[in-house]
């Protein structure tokens, strides 16, 4: 009997166990995990096992002169207001172009919201319940007709979540987009590896495959063929945001300005971090380049630092929204000497099994997960800008079942943005000391996306309507 020769390349790798179960397998069985082996390179696992795997692979990375990363200040901050305002008008005229398309980060795994499904398929609005993907595709559908192009839309899934993702969009008629202007995309995946590089199996007939992590849609963009559409159509400039927050301008024109007129390839919004210990990547200088460095990365001593005026030194929170240059991602998926995005090491506990097969439970991390993040794309980029944002526009994630960044911390928000909206068109909105409107209300995307859209829209109804309780505006 012959062996296929993807098992004997295994072999050859040292990670012939892979493989240990194959001849028990069902055909079906067996086709599938050489399937998903064909996915692995095993250079790349051999080199991250050197690199990452060894002894002071996890130490985390090289602090050596870093500093706090400048950016570009509101107005209200000292920032130069016409500049935002020339940003403004450069970024509607990119819209009017058609320049401009949205992308979704949604392949996460959404394990600690402990919800069943795709993320995206979470409801998250205060009064109709409307699910994440509902609130980003009316934000997409009325900045399209607000600029007269419709715009297109990218949604990167996962293998896990792909197929349950395009139903959902399916029975929802695609929330009223054009079918054809909505791509689902699967991004790679990466095997789980033991703490000695072993690749680790599931079951004796699946390898432990895990997504590559956000930073995969580099070149999940370009082999899916986004980036080509993107040519076909006259697309330069991709908005990316996360899956998990409803609050994000999805298509921003005055970010898009600041991104063109700067001649940036990757730009990325800030806001001041709320607290020393929030959760969020910080953007740092560090040889010239921008950075940003994850919050587990960077010791609690330097995130409590405060300058002079008492305000934290490197305050620049990174909330996972970006502008992204396609010549930029052709550039960074097609890689070659020196241009790649680094992986990240997490160690996990992953389900196995045993030299009998039998299924493993570990306690404690047994395994390493590699995972690519797409802001460490920000050094290769050329002019990256940062510019601040308010995080009451921009930031409110669900992340966690309850507390912080949770559905109900994201539906107040919501809220809150809703009845500053309206307080600032005059209307009569009571609300407690943190803007909470006393009254449940919502506001359709498709009324008013942002504060412009929104008193647009406002100043066009008949007689305006009385806050109440239960108030939906569309
Ligand atoms: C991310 C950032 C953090 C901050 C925060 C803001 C990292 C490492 N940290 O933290 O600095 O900006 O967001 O909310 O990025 N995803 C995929 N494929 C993957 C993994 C993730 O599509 O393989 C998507 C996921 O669906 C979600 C987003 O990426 O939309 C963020 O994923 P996360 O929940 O792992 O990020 P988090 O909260 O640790």
């Amino acid at each position: 009997m012959t062996t296929d020769p993807l098992i004997e390349k295994f072999q050859q790798a040292g990670q012939g166990h892979v493989f240990a179960f194959f001849a028990t397998l069902p055909p079906a069985e067996q086709r599938r995990l050489l399937d998903e082996a064909a996915e692995i390179d095993l250079a790349e696992i051999a080199r991250l096992t050197r690199t990452l795997l060894a002894p002071g692979g996890a130490a985390g990375i090289d602090l050596g002169g870093l500093a706090p990363a400048p950016y570009e200040r509101r107005p209200e901050n000292g920032g130069d207001a016409a500049a935002w305002d020339r940003a403004k008008a450069a970024g509607e005229a990119m819209l009017r172009a058609g320049r401009v398309a949205a992308f979704t980060v949604a392949g996460g795994q959404g394990t600690r919201l402990g919800y069943d499904g795709p993320k995206g398929t979470f409801p998250v609005t205060p009064l109709k319940q409307k699910t994440l993907f509902q609130v980003f595709a009316e934000k997409i559908r009325a900045a399209g007709v607000r600029y007269g192009r419709p715009l297109h839309w990218f949604i990167m899934t996962s293998h896990a979540n792909h197929a349950a993702t395009e139903a959902f969009f399916a029975a929802h008629g695609y929330f009223g987009l054009e079918q054809a202007r909505v791509h689902f995309f699967r991004q790679g995946r990466m095997p789980a590896v033991d703490l000695q590089g072993r690749i680790l199996l599931e079951t004796p007939g699946s390898i432990a495959m895990s997504p590559d992590g956000h930073g995969g849609s580099l070149r999940a963009l370009e082999r899916s063929g986004a980036l080509d559409l993107m040519q076909r159509e006259g697309i330069d400039t991709l908005s990316y945001f996360q899956v998990d927050n409803p609050l994000v301008r999805a298509i921003d024109p005055t970010f898009l300005g600041w991104h063109a007129l700067q001649g940036s390839e990757m730009s990325s919004k800030m806001v001041p971090k709320a607290y020393p210990e929030e959760k969020v990547g910080l953007f740092c200088a560090q040889g010239g380049k921008t950075v940003v460095v994850e919050y587990s990365d960077l010791p609690m001593a330097m995130q409590q630092e405060r300058d002079a005026a008492g305000q934290l030194r490197y305050l620049a929170g990174s909330i996972a929204i970006h502008l992204l240059d396609r010549d930029f991602i052709r550039r960074m998926a097609a890689g070659g000497e020196g241009v790649a995005l680094p992986f990240h090491r997490a160690d996990k506990k992953i389900p196995t099994v045993d030299a009998a097969g039998r299924p493993v439970k570990p306690e404690k991390p047994n395994g390493v997960k590699f995972e690519l993040f797409v802001f460490d794309a920000l050094p290769f980029a050329r002019n990256p800008v940062v510019i601040e944002t308010r995080r009451e526009d921009d930031f409110s994630p669900v992340k966690n079942a309850d507390g912080v960044d949770s559905p109900q911390t994201c539906r107040d928000d919501q809220r809150r943005q809703f009845g500053r909206w309206l307080r600032a068109q005059g209307a009569a909105v009571a609300t407690d000391a943190t803007g909470l409107p006393a009254a449940g209300i919502e506001v359709s995307p498709l009324f008013g996306y942002d504060e412009d859209s929104f008193a647009e829209a406002w100043k066009k109804l008949p007689p305006a309507p009385s806050i109440r309780d239960g108030l939906y505006l569309e």
